[in-house]
């Protein structure tokens, strides 16, 4: 690409999807229906999607899930625009430090181990996410926390009720609570997350309240103050962001818990 290509790409605000030729609108989405797999069920998918903008609409795959449902995938295209000026992210507002940097800055400022308790809440029994950021062997071809010398990590694993997991924190004397939450079935990660909150807000006096860090797939990262915690964590999240942020969070922005 030219420089001045690049440069026209990067003021562009208004954007289409691009499939088959750029700017077509064209998009994919899949779904599935509870009706057995025929040619009326293939209609019932092609309403749908025109009704949802996509038009025309292409039923490219249809798959019978059992006797009474049926798996979609509709490609067509939109009419829709993509106005840049109006989309608004949590951008990363600290920076990312290497494991080595991270265990300097903790032993120089706190002169003790920074301590973060982990856990998944609730009945969710899905661990790989909260180990991937905690366990040694890490994600995304970084270490997990456990790999920082100056961190010490408490895992509790999985269905870790609110009650125990404050208690484990006191116990523990955690800096940082980090809770995880997958499943979303009927909110059951918003419900948790603020139970939990709520529960560290009345067990602890305020200067002495662990950073409450939650993450998972379907978090929206701009529910802090909604959900009552202090940072919330995404899909293809790796440990660096996570101790860089505890970093910056405890020892840039705020005070450590104060010790008794
Ligand atoms: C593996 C898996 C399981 C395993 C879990 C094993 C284990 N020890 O974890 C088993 C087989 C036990 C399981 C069971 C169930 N599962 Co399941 N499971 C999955 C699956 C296939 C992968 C999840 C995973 O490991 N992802 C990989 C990790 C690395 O990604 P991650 O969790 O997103 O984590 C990253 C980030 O989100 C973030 N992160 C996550 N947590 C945290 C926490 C902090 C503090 C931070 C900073 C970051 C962070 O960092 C991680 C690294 O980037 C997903 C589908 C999918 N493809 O995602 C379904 C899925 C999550 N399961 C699902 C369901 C429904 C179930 C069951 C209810 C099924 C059933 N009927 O029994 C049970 C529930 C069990 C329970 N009590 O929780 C649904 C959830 C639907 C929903 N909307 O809630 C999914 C989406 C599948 C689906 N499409 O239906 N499951």
């Amino acid at each position: 690409m030219t420089a001045s290509a690049s440069k026209a790409t990067s003021e562009k605000t208004i954007v289409r999807p691009y499939g088959d030729t750029a700017g077509d609108g064209m998009v994919q989405m899949s779904f599935t229906l509870p009706l057995p797999h025929d040619k009326k069920a293939e209609g019932a998918a092609l309403q749908l999607a025109k009704k949802m903008g996509i038009d025309p609409a292409m039923v490219v795959h249809a798959k019978a899930m059992g006797p009474d449902f049926t798996f979609f995938v509709v490609y067509g295209s939109v009419q829709h625009l993509v106005d840049l000026r109006d989309v608004h992210v949590i951008e990363r507002d600290y920076p990312l430090l290497s494991p080595k940097e991270v265990n300097s800055v903790v032993k120089k400022v706190m002169r003790r181990p920074l301590v973060v308790v982990g856990a998944c809440i609730g009945t969710d029994a899905h661990t790989v996410g909260i180990d991937a950021i905690l366990n040694i062997k890490g994600f995304a071809g970084e270490k997990g926390l456990e790999y920082y010398s100056e961190l010490t990590v408490v895992n509790l694993g999985a269905q870790v009720s609110v009650p125990d997991l404050v208690e484990q924190a006191r116990i523990h004397k955690a800096d940082a609570v980090l809770v995880s939450q997958v499943v979303t079935q009927r909110d059951a990660h918003l419900h948790n997350t603020r139970e939990m909150s709520a529960a560290f807000r009345e067990a602890f006096p305020a200067e002495r309240r662990p950073l409450l860090v939650i993450g998972g797939p379907r978090f929206d990262e701009s529910m802090t103050g909604e959900l009552g915690v202090d940072r919330i964590f995404g899909k293809g999240t790796t440990p660096g962001e996570v101790a860089s942020y505890l970093v910056h969070a405890l020892l840039a922005e705020r005070k450590t818990v104060k010790r008794s």
